[in-house]
C-alpha cells in the first residue's frame, strides 16, 4: 500500500477517538485534522465540512462521509474527480428497525394514550384494532428503508414500498415512481420518510401528498426536515386528516426552542437520533473501502452526482 494522507473533516465531531481508529485501521495513512492551510490530502473523511475545505484540498480523490445521507456535502463545489462514498448500513440499518418498529407498534397498540393515562391514574382500555387497517408505507427502499419495511413485514402490518426503481422485497408490495406515488399513499395509513434528499425529494412531504394517505393517517419522518412542509403537516393534524407524527429531523436543528412542534401534543418529537452513526463500525467499513481504491478495486456506496443519493 502506497503511504497515503487522510485529512479528517467533521463537524460536531470529537476528532481524536476517529483518528486512533483510522490510524490503526490503516496505519500506513498518515491522519489529520483539516486546518485552513493543511497539507494536500489523498483522502477526506468528511460530516458537513465547509466550502474552504474542498477549496483549498481540490487534488482528493476520494470523500468518504460519515453519515448515509450526502445532502449537505452535495450542496458544495466539490474537486470534480474525486469520488464520493457514504456510509451503508455501518449498523445503522438495525437502529432505524427499531426505531421504526416501536413507532409504528406504539402508534398501533394506543401505548402513548395508555401512558397519558397511567400518569393520571386511570386504568383504561381501547379496543383493539386491526394490523389490516394499518397499512404502512415506507417512500424509500434503499439500504435503510428496506431492512424497515422487512421488520414491519415480521409485526404482520401491510407493507407498502415506494422507490425510483421497481423492487422486490418479500411481503412488501412495490410501488415505483412518480406516476406510482398516488397510489402508493392512498394504500398507506402510516408513512416512513427514508428517501434521501435530493431536488426530486425536497417538499415531498406536502399538503397534496399526505392528503392522499388514509383518513386518520400518521407520519414517521426520520430522513430529512426539507423533506417535510412543516406548515402542511400542522394544518393536516388540525383538520384531523392525520392523526399525529413521530419527527426525528427538522429544517433547522436543533429544533428553535419556539418552534410549534414543540407544542404540538400530536407530535413526539427526537433529536436526530433514530439511526446514530456508530463509529467502531464506520471506521471499520470506511477503512475497508479505502483499502479498495488503493487496490483499484470496485467500491460500494458511491454516490451518483447526477441522482444525488
Ligand atoms: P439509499 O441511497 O440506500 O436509499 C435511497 C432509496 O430512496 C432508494 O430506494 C431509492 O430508490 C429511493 N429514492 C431516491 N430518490 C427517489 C425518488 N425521487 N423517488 C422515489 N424513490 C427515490 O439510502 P439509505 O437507505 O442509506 O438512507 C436513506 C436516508 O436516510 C439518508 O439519505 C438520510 O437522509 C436518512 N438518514 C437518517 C438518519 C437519522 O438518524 N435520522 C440516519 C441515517 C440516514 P432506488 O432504490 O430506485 O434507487
Ligand atoms: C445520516 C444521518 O445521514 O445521521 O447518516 O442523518
Amino acid at each position: 500500500m502506497t503511504p497515503f494522507q487522510i485529512s479528517f473533516c467533521c463537524a460536531n465531531t470529537d476528532p481524536e477517538p476517529w483518528l486512533a481508529g483510522l490510524h490503526a485501521a490503516l496505519p500506513q495513512a498518515q491522519v489529520s485534522v483539516w486546518q485552513p492551510g493543511a497539507p494536500a490530502a489523498d483522502v477526506a473523511v468528511v460530516w458537513q465540512p465547509p466550502q474552504q475545505f474542498f477549496d483549498e484540498q481540490p487534488q482528493l480523490n476520494a470523500i468518504f462521509n460519515i453519515g448515509a445521507g450526502v445532502d449537505a456535502l452535495m450542496k458544495l463545489r466539490l474537486p470534480p474527480q474525486a469520488v464520493v462514498v457514504r456510509l451503508e448500513d455501518a449498523g445503522m440499518a438495525v437502529q432505524m428497525a427499531e426505531y421504526v418498529c416501536q413507532a409504528v407498534i406504539r402508534h398501533f397498540r394506543d401505548l402513548n394514550a395508555y401512558a397519558d393515562d397511567a400518569r393520571v391514574g386511570h386504568w383504561t382500555y381501547y379496543k383493539p384494532r386491526q394490523r389490516s387497517d394499518f397499512p404502512v408505507g415506507v417512500m424509500g427502499l434503499g439500504v435503510l428503508g428496506a431492512r424497515v419495511a422487512q421488520a414491519l413485514t415480521h409485526f404482520e402490518f401491510p407493507v407498502n414500498g415506494w422507490s425510483r426503481t421497481p423492487s422486490a422485497l418479500d411481503g412488501v408490495r412495490s410501488f415505483s415512481g412518480a406516476a406510482q406515488l398516488d397510489d402508493f399513499l392512498a394504500s398507506s395509513r402510516v408513512l416512513v420518510n427514508l428517501l434521501p434528499l435530493t431536488p426530486d425529494t425536497t417538499n415531498i412531504l406536502n399538503r397534496a401528498h399526505l392528503s392522499r394517505l388514509q383518513p386518520s393517517g400518521y407520519l414517521i419522518n426520520v430522513a430529512r426536515g426539507a423533506h417535510l412542509v412543516e406548515d402542511d403537516l400542522l394544518a393536516l393534524i388540525h383538520s384531523g386528516h392525520l392523526s399525529g407524527a413521530l419527527l426525528d429531523v427538522f429544517r433547522t436543528e436543533p429544533l428553535p426552542a419556539d418552534h410549534p412542534f414543540w407544542r404540538e401534543p400530536k407530535i413526539t418529537l427526537t433529536p436526530h437520533t433514530s439511526a446514530r452513526t456508530l463509529r467502531e463500525d464506520s471506521i471499520a467499513q470506511i477503512a475497508g473501502k479505502i483499502g479498495a481504491l488503493l487496490r483499484s478495486e470496485a467500491l460500494a456506496g458511491i454516490v451518483d452526482p447526477v441522482r444525488g443519493y
